[in-house]
């Protein structure tokens, strides 16, 4: 039984050594923010964006925009040969790391917005971090991201 104690501390220590990263100040710059175009009539629109964390451990809690009644994280499942969104707690983007939220994969959804998304125009999004200070973006909106 003693031995057993000592192992699981010992695995206790080194999952606190592995999230030493955890300690540093996270340090995230955003690339590539854009918005995709919503159809005629307003319904959902989707944020893309290529979060770069060059510091500590940090996570995407939550994101706002005031052209949309609500906002959430999602993401892209494959259900059988269906491809399905659903809301996610929060996005983690680890120390060192590159997240690129991205079409088929996890995204900022806009949930009934008040207005059709049309090329060539700019809507502010701000990311909430766990960590970092929030940032607010200006997003474009591009047919295609190009
Ligand atoms: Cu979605």
């Amino acid at each position: 039984m003693k031995k057993l104690i000592g192992f699981v501390l010992l695995a206790l220590m080194l999952a606190a050594a592995q999230c030493n990263g955890g300690n540093a100040v996270p340090k995230i710059a955003v690339e590539d923010a854009w918005a995709r175009p919503s159809a005629m009539k307003a319904g959902s629109g989707a944020v893309y964006v290529t979060l770069k964390n060059t510091g500590g451990d940090d996570v995407l809690v939550s994101a706002a925009s005031d052209v949309a009644e609500a906002v959430e994280l999602h993401q892209t499942k494959m259900d059988g040969d269906m491809m399905k969104m659903s809301p996610v707690p929060n996005i983690p983007i680890p120390a060192g790391e590159t997240v690129k939220l991205e079409p088929g994969g996890e995204h900022i959804m806009l949930i009934n917005l008040k207005q059709p998304l049309k090329p060539g125009e700019t809507i502010s999004v701000t990311l909430n971090f766990e960590k970092s200070d929030a940032m607010t973006l200006d997003v474009p909106v591009k047919p295609n991201g190009e």
